[in-house]
């Protein structure tokens, strides 16, 4: 399925270069992935933001083939070696939609209290205008999307299965975040899958 959604009040709304594809996983592949999940080395890591030091509100992980390192603020990250139950979904991603992906970001949201702030994945060990996608697992929590230049604003209640697709484009023009839903008791978990370039950073 692939579907746009345009929920601006504006009269001229420019359409993210998105595609959504609700239940892209069956109930027993979510089921497979949520019990590797509880096995991976999920951490809080600390960041700088505006010259002080945070810790992200949320825990994360990252896997990959070898070289594919990512900076997170000012930390180098090398990647974990891919586990089985991941691995294979990369080779869904492959399969169903031709998407070939070298690495990808874990995200896990204890609860509605822990959140993504608005961002674009455009660091520079991405591949220029290559394509991410995104798979969630668990509780539903809104993807929200704001336009850079407009500040149009178009959201996803992203459930537990689905898959959104960004493509070239979106980094550039658009930012996206997670905000916090405080009534959401229940853990997310979100995969990016990402094209890195291999040894960007040496
Ligand atoms: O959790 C999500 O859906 C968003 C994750 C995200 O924005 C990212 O990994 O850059």
């Amino acid at each position: 399925m692939k579907v746009h959604l345009f929920t601006d009040e504006s009269s001229v709304n420019i359409s993210p270069p998105i595609s959504y594809h609700r239940g892209f996983l069956s109930d027993k592949q979510q089921q497979l992935l949520l019990d590797e999940v509880a096995c991976y080395p999920l951490e809080k890591i600390e960041i700088e933001v505006f010259g002080k030091q945070h810790f992200i509100p949320r825990t994360q992980a990252w896997f990959g083939d070898i070289g594919c390192q990512y900076r997170y603020s000012k930390t180098l990250i090398s990647p974990l070696p891919w586990p089985r139950v991941l691995s294979k979904l990369r080779q869904k991603l492959a399969n169903d939609y031709a998407l070939d992906f070298n690495a990808v970001l874990v995200n896990h949201y204890a609860d509605g209290s822990e959140s993504m702030g608005w961002h674009s994945d455009d660091e520079p060990e991405i591949e220029p205008n290559s394509v991410i996608a995104s798979v969630t697992l668990g509780a539903c929590r809104d993807f929200v999307l704001r336009h850079k230049s407009t500040q149009q604003k178009t959201s996803f209640a992203l459930q537990s299965g689905d898959l959104l697709i960004m493509h070239a484009g979106m980094q550039q023009d658009w930012q996206h975040c997670v905000p916090k839903r405080l009534r959401v008791r229940q853990a997310r978990i979100n995969f990016t899958f990402r094209k890195i370039i291999p040894h960007f950073y040496g």
